[in-house]
């Protein structure tokens, strides 16, 4: 059995200390310990020998994985069950995608649970009604969230959790949706007066240019609020343009579950067009490899800080 090297209390400070130190950091959608594993242990090949600072729990590849649609149907319980898995083979802090946070009432309830697993922040969207998934194409499938609403759901978030470095994080749909550019600001303003830890400014555009430019805005009006970018629908941009126009926090929120799925269509052609299995295992890892990974890629040991 692996034993996990960190604690749900000091995995959970870990996101804040991070945010202090100034440089971008990124974080990766993890939906199983596996994938966990190899996110914690890959380094890139540059000199700087990047690395992923944390991990995502989306709501988007939690449903997938179970063939379910993305409509807030799986419950938070059972999301963090599945963390807790992840929790026991790694050391990396993890932010919770809370869809919509749900009633207020039991979003108290949500953010007690997610704390006591050690989960880091939960970024919650200003939408109500039946949640459809930000990037599906089509018009008319959002409706945002009355403002005061939306703030009370966050104080009532704060005021419930116990740890001082829990965050609740507030995900602006505005450009999702086309709202006017001054009311996604005076609704960035209104959710930091009402006690978020930082804003997710989310667009669907594959144009990166209106994205950028509100951070540049909220960055002038808010200097040291955490902004965080999940350029799913822009890859283009680079983390350095991100970082200059003022966000703190990368989201790459689905692609090992995107990689993977595509690698299982692959196989699954592959052995029924030459009915046999050579021809698969240019998509497939060495059967050694998969069978020793979890001995070798053992919980990195760490202090503290990430
Ligand atoms: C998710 O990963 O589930 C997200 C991000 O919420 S997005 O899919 O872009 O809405
Ligand atoms: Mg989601």
């Amino acid at each position: 059995m692996t034993i996990s090297t960190v604690g749900n209390e000091a995995r959970l400070q870990t996101w804040r200390e991070a945010l202090t130190e100034g440089t971008i950091l990124r974080i990766f959608e993890v939906h199983s310990p596996l994938a966990a594993i190899i996110a914690e242990h890959a380094r890139g090949k540059g000199p700087e020998r990047r690395e992923f600072h944390g991990f995502w729990s989306s709501s988007l590849t939690d449903s997938a994985l179970r063939g379910l649609p993305d409509t807030e149907l799986v419950a938070t319980q059972q999301r963090l069950s599945w963390i807790e898995h992840i929790f026991a083979v790694t050391t990396l802090p993890l932010i919770m995608d809370g869809d919509t946070g749900g009633r207020a009432e039991h979003f108290e309830y949500a953010v007690r649970a997610m704390e006591r697993q050690g989960v880091s922040g939960v970024v919650i969207e200003d939408k109500c009604g039946e949640k459809r998934n930000s990037l599906l194409p089509g018009d008319n499938l959002h409706v945002l969230a009355p403002v005061d609403e939306f703030c009370t759901k966050i104080s009532r978030g704060k005021a419930a959790q116990s740890s001082p470095h829990f965050m609740i994080i507030a995900r602006l749909e505005g450009l999702i949706v086309g709202l006017p550019r001054q009311e996604i600001l005076d609704r960035a303003a209104a959710y930091l007066a009402a006690g978020a830890d930082g804003l997710v400014v989310h667009s669907r555009s594959a144009d990166r240019s209106m994205v950028l430019d509100l951070a540049r805005e909220l960055r002038t009006r808010h200097p040291y609020t955490p902004l965080v970018a999940i350029p799913t629908a822009y890859p283009v941009v680079t983390e350095h343009e991100l970082h200059e126009a003022g966000f703190n926090v990368i989201i790459y929120a689905n692609h090992m579950l995107r990689a993977a799925t595509l690698a299982m269509e692959e196989v699954s052609h592959l052995i029924l067009d030459h009915g046999r299995a050579l021809e698969a295992e240019e998509v497939c890892i060495d059967t050694a490899k998969i069978l020793t990974m979890s001995e070798d890629k053992r919980p990195i040991v760490r202090s503290h800080r990430i």
